[in-house]
C-alpha cells in the first residue's frame, strides 16, 4: 500500500485547520496510519527541505515551519500521493484550484514565503525519506 506524509503547517494549525484538512482525507477515503503534533526541529527541517536550500525562500520556510506546533500524519492508500496533492491543490494559494484545500482556505498574506496550510510528498522516494525523518521506526 503506497504511504505519504502530510503535514498540517502551523499556519493551519494555529488556524485551526487541523480537522478540516483530516476530515477531507477521510472523506476521500485515504486512511489515517499514524499521526503526532508537534513543534518541528530546524536540524529535521534541514533534513526534509533539503531540496530548497539557497532558495530565497529557503529560510523563511524553516523559520515559519519552526515557528510552532503542526500535525504530522501517515496517510496510506492507492495512489495517496498524487491524490493528496490534488487534494491540497497548487503551492501558491492565490492561484489553487477552488476546491482544493489552499484554493478553499489559503491566501496570500504578503510574506515571504507561501503559507499554504498543508504539505504532501512528491514521489514515493520523497515520501518514505520524509516519513523517516519524522517517524523514526515507521
Ligand atoms: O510541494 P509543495 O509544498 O507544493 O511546494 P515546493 O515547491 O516543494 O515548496 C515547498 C514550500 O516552500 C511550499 O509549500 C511553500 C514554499 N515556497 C515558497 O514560499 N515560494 C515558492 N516560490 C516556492 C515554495
Ligand atoms: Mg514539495
Amino acid at each position: 500500500m503506497e504511504r505519504t506524509l502530510v503535514i498540517v503547517k502551523p499556519d493551519g494549525f494555529a488556524r485551526g485547520l487541523t480537522g478540516e484538512v483530516l476530515r477531507r482525507i477521510e472523506a476521500k477515503g485515504y486512511t489515517l496510519d499514524t499521526l503526532q503534533i508537534m513543534t518541528a526541529d530546524r536540524e529535521r527541517l534541514a533534513q526534509h527541505y533539503a531540496e530548497h536550500e539557497g532558495k530565497p525562500f529557503y529560510q523563511p520556510l524553516v523559520d515559519f515551519m519552526a515557528s510552532g506546533p503542526a500535525t504530522f500524519a501517515i496517510v496510506t492508500g492507492e495512489r495517496v500521493i498524487e491524490g493528496f496533492r490534488a487534494l491540497a491543490g497548487a503551492t501558491d494559494p492565490t492561484a489553487a484550484a477552488p476546491g482544493s484545500i489552499r484554493g478553499d482556505l489559503g491566501r496570500d498574506w504578503g510574506l515571504p514565503v507561501q503559507q499554504n496550510i498543508v504539505h504532501g510528498s512528491d514521489s514515493p522516494e520523497s515520501a518514505e525519506r520524509e516519513i523517516g525523518i519524522w517517524f523514526a521506526g515507521h
